[in-house]
């Protein structure tokens, strides 16, 4: 104070003025240093569990709101063998992801643990062009089957808002319409989906949901679709190769474009129509997805599966967590094996030349 007093008030003002700028300079960079320090002590936290590289998971850290996997006491179940189980399929992978197979889990034991989760689950699915026709029947049947007694929030991508079909949902369960342009290219409609989910994820859903699964809108559930497929990152083998070895594959075997596969590398053939797990690792690979089919582009390629060329390609290096056998994506044109004791999710027969702005092709 005995400064100030012996300095001419003309010069006092201004110095206080000064000085209180420079407190609440300090107080803001003090403030948002702890709140950096927070994010990171968070980000530590989780690291263990999702192993992801600090700096990319700053900004994905909508990820990993892991739970712990609490059994209520009291609940009666027939008691798990460890010597008995399925015998005719491989039920973990090498790198030890289970493969869900009717018969490898609990339903009651899955249920206990993760209804009282309270998890949000968001899923998105295309209907663009006549694809919207399909809807009606993906809609109700999942409302049947898909991840009953969960919050799931679908997002339906169209150009055609007015034949969305009003569809009643059970509580807790809604519907957002996010629309998008139409175009005369199935590849590019399939493709476009990639970055439209990554974007998706960055401005609504990954403030939202805890997990995501993208689906194929012409299909149909039949069977239970439950928390059993929740997991980081979940693919799902297509029904068409899970018989076939990795050379019958149709991968990308051109150099020229990113989805290129090496021959003799190989584990499974993923099906595109269905891809899942934390909104954070989701978004990772829609991200890779789209760069890497604009890159493509930018070389004048298409990859021969366009996204699905790169999701398998990205899997392979990118191992997922939990894979769902061919149980959980069928296909109405092929007949029932022995081994999918249950068919769950399946694609409908279509006639590709109808309903496809450019024609054919087929797998
Ligand atoms: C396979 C995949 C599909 C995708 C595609 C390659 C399976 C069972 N399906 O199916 O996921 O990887 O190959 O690009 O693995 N769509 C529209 N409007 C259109 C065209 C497509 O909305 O005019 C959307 C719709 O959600 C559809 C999805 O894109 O379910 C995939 O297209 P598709 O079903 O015609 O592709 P398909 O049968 O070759």
């Amino acid at each position: 104070m005995r400064f100030f007093t012996n300095i001419r008030p003309s010069i006092t003002l201004p110095l206080l003025g000064i000085l209180l700028l420079g407190v609440l300079v300090l107080t803001y960079c003090y403030s948002s240093f702890s709140e950096m320090k927070n994010k990171d002590v968070r980000i530590l936290e989780v690291l263990g569990l999702c192993q992801q590289d600090p700096v990319n998971f700053r900004r994905e850290n909508w990820s990993c709101r892991t739970r712990d996997m609490l059994s209520p006491q009291g609940l009666l179940y027939k008691q798990p063998s460890v010597l008995k189980g399925r015998t005719n399929v491989l039920t973990v992978t090498p790198w030890l992801a289970p493969i869900v197979w009717e018969g490898t889990f609990n339903p009651l034991i899955v249920d206990s643990i993760y209804k009282p989760m309270h998890l949000s689950i968001a899923t998105t699915v295309f209907a663009v062009g006549k694809y919207v026709r399909f809807l009606r029947d993906f809609l109700e049947t999942a409302e049947k089957h898909f991840m009953v007694d969960f919050k799931v929030h679908y997002y339906i991508f169209t150009d055609r808002r007015e034949d969305v079909p009003a569809v009643v949902l059970a509580p807790g369960r809604n519907v957002t319409i996010i629309p998008v342009p139409g175009s005369n290219r199935w590849q590019e409609i399939s493709s476009r989906r990639m970055e439209m989910i990554q974007t998706t994820i960055e401005n609504q859903i990954g403030k939202e949901a805890d997990y995501i699964f993208c689906l194929d809108v012409d299909t149909k559930f039949h069977g239970r679709w439950g928390a059993e497929t929740l997991s980081r990152l979940v693919a799902t083998i297509h029904p068409g190769y899970y018989e076939q070895t990795h050379e019958h594959y149709p991968y990308e075997r051109r150099l020229a474009s990113r989805a290129y596969i090496p021959a003799g590398e190989g584990d499974y053939y993923y099906g595109g129509a269905t891809i899942a797990g934390y909104v954070g690792d989701v978004h990772k690979l829609a991200k890779y997805c789209r760069e890497q089919l604009e890159a493509d582009a930018a070389n004048s390629i298409e990859a021969t599966w366009q996204e699905e060329s790169h999701l398998n390609r990205y899997l392979l290096y990118n191992k997922p967590t939990k894979i769902l056998s061919p149980e959980y994506l069928w296909q109405d044109f092929k007949a029932k094996t022995n081994e999918v004791q249950i068919i769950r999710f399946s694609q409908v027969n279509k006639n590709y030349a109808e309903v496809r702005p450019n024609v054919k092709k087929r797998k």
